[in-house]
């Protein structure tokens, strides 16, 4: 067994990181399960690599943020010196420690896209020189809007490969995450 390596998960409140986490590692979670809003969790599984090794991954649950609302911060970043609020930003200890970072947004709400684009662009400027591997993963809770031009996951979509980053839908309508979640580990080769 190697090191145990650290990924971080993130993005907006209520866009089922948790849920996520949990049917990944304990596959207990159905459409009648609660979460409440998270603080911060630590969950520790041992994943199987399509290498057929063996890695233990400590995935840190962390506390949603809450999306740029208001004035010149609705939408997605303008300027990189934009001052956010400290719940609108990943709490600074979880930066630079990670050698991955698994951004989540859902699919029905558009803001929480905007979120990953600045969460990402804080990740980048705070890396240093450390290699991190970050990916997208869309949770769909519900079908597209068909009213919209380009829905969240498509402009997702685009965003992720200007970005250089895998992006991933899970859940198709219903409560499926746990294949997308396990396919994104072993395919990242989180090491
Ligand atoms: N129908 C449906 N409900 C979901 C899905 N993912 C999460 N939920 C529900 O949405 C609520 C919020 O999910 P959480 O997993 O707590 O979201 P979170 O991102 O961890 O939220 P915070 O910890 O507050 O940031 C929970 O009650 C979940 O049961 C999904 O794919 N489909
Ligand atoms: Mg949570």
């Amino acid at each position: 067994m190697g090191k145990t390596c650290k990924v971080v998960i993130c993005g907006m409140k209520g866009v089922g990181k948790t849920a996520i986490l949990e049917q990944l590692i304990y596959g207990n979670v159905n459409l009648k399960t609660h979460f409440y809003p998270t603080i911060e969790d630590i969950y520790v599984a041992n994943i199987e690599t399509d290498r057929g090794t063996k890695e233990r991954v400590c995935f840190y649950d962390t506390a949603g943020l809450e999306p740029p609302l208001t004035g010149e911060f609705k939408g997605p970043p303008q300027s990189p010196t934009m001052q956010l609020t400290a719940n609108q930003v990943l709490q600074r200890q979880y930066l630079g420690f990670a050698e991955g970072y698994v951004m989540v947004y859902d699919t029905t709400k558009p803001e929480s896209l905007d979120v990953l684009m600045y969460l990402k662009k804080d990740i980048d400027r705070n890396k240093d020189k450390k290699e991190v591997v970050m990916l997208v993963i869309g949770n769909r809770t519900g079908p597209d809007d068909v009213n919209s031009l380009e829905n969240t996951c498509s402009k997702a979509a685009n965003w992720c490969s200007r970005e250089k980053v895998r992006h991933f839908e899970i859940g198709e309508g219903s409560f499926k995450p746990n294949q997308g979640v396990r396919e994104c580990c072993q395919t990242e080769k989180i090491k």
